[in-house]
């Protein structure tokens, strides 16, 4: 297939788009490295150092027979955008390119406005593009599993069948996102379920879980093709960011009580889901939504893993409690469905110690480049 992997440069997108190419689809990524430039102003960046993305992409043509190709587009510019889509005539967009990091859309009104923007903009401009240019083409959208918060019923994918005053209906799945980044998602979801309704395009919605894990089997061929790697408070996520914390002897910081709960996945099951998306396509005027997780975890419990893997590799690891920047429930049930894309063939990589050793011995392997300055949080929700 010839798939078009949007922000193709990013901590998902990169190692999907070496996947998918050692499978031999034909693939190109766009991004406009924005994401770097998060980095500079924040002055923050991958634990492990990163190629540029000419150098990563040159490094992977030498491994690769099928055609991989970049481009540097921005999202937000619709003429570009097109020109590329035109150009490779993509039958799936996979489409990753947006400001993913809660903390950061929580900074202020700026970057509240920045990220909302962004996404919606650069996600609207494809939804017309295929509309005028490639009606047939599927569109492979990251949403995320917050864009439903914490409900305290069981949580379903994408919709809820329920009975009122004797009628019944199947109708999207409540939406209760905790920052303005996760609202972004729920603002694109609706505009992609309008398209599909009106324009009989065909969408899946991967509402995935918080991703873990660095590397990938493609991604490790050669130092070049290393994924990124985030620790600090903005960009990084509680397991990652707790080996990291585990591997320089700084308490692993638990926000609150630790019992919110989510859903997680390792990055070597993501790529793999976007294939088994991009193999069964939607059809024309449905917007299928699959929750892209394969296990459930509350904070503690990652933080107890962690210990007890830091333990088995000979050092202490102590756990904080400290007062939660954010607003969200600390205690609360939390059960949500995740059958789809297994009955389709995803067969999980599931957490175990083996995973957590490897994270902390690659962070143990870069502590001299980490920031302790920037591990604890400062952006607030209030
Ligand atoms: P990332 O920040 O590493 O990658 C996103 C990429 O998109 C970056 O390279 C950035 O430069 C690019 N980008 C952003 N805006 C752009 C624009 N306007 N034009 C062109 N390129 C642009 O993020 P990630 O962790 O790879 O996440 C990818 C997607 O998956 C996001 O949509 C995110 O919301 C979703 N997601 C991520 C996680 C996770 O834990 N990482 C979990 C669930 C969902
Ligand atoms: N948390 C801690 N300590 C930390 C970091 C986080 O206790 O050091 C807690 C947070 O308070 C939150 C939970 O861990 O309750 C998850 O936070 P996170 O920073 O790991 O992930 P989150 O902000 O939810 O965002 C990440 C990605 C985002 C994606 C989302 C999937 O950055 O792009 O959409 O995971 S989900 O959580 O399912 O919405």
């Amino acid at each position: 297939m010839r798939i078009l992997i949007t922000g193709g440069d990013g901590f998902c997108g990169w190692p999907t788009a070496l996947y998918l190419s050692r499978q031999g689809h034909q693939i190109a990524i766009l991004d406009n490295e924005m994401r770097r430039e998060w980095d500079h102003e924040l002055g923050i960046g991958s634990l492990i150092p990163l190629p540029t993305m000419e150098e990563r992409v040159a490094e992977w043509q030498k491994h690769t027979t099928s055609p991989f190709r970049a481009y540097h587009v921005d999202m937000r510019d619709y003429d570009a955008l097109a020109t590329a889509i035109i150009e490779f005539q993509p039958e799936a967009i996979v489409h990753f390119a947006e400001q993913r990091s809660a903390p950061y859309s929580m900074i202020d009104r700026d970057h509240a406005i920045f990220t909302q923007t962004n996404n919606i903009i650069g996600t609207l401009n494809l939804l017309y593009i295929m509309k005028e240019i490639a009606p047939d083409c599927h569109l492979i959208k990251l949403g995320t599993m917050g864009e439903y918060g914490t409900p305290n019923i069981d949580i379903e994918e994408g919709y809820l069948t329920i009975e009122y005053k004797g009628r019944t209906d199947t109708l999207p799945y409540p939406k209760q996102p905790p920052s303005m980044y996760h609202l972004s998602k729920v603002h694109d979801t609706h505009n992609i379920a309008f398209a599909c309704r009106s324009w009989n395009l065909r969408a899946t919605d991967l509402n995935q879980g918080v991703v873990y894990g660095v590397q990938t089997e493609e991604t490790l061929t050669h130092p070049l093709l290393t994924n990124r790697f985030d620790y600090d408070e903005v960009f990084g996520t509680a397991l990652n960011r707790f080996c990291v914390e585990a591997a320089v002897a700084h308490p692993l910081t638990v926000y609150g009580q630790g019992g919110q709960t989510r859903g997680f996945i390792n990055i070597k099951d993501t790529v793999r889901c976007i294939e088994i998306a991009a193999l069964n396509p939607a059809q024309p005027g449905e917007m299928r939504v699959y929750n892209q997780f394969t296990e459930e975890f509350s904070v503690q419990d990652l933080a107890n893993r962690v210990q007890h893997a830091a333990q088995g590799l000979g050092f202490n690891a102590s756990i904080d409690h400290l007062t939660n920047p954010r607003v969200e429930l600390e205690q609360h049930y939390y059960h949500a469905a995740h059958t789809k894309l297994i009955e389709l063939g995803l067969e999980p990589h599931l957490l175990n110690e083996e995973e957590i050793r490897t994270i902390i011995q690659m962070a143990i392997a870069q502590k001299d480049r980490v920031r302790m300055e920037k591990i604890k949080p400062t952006v607030t929700w209030r």
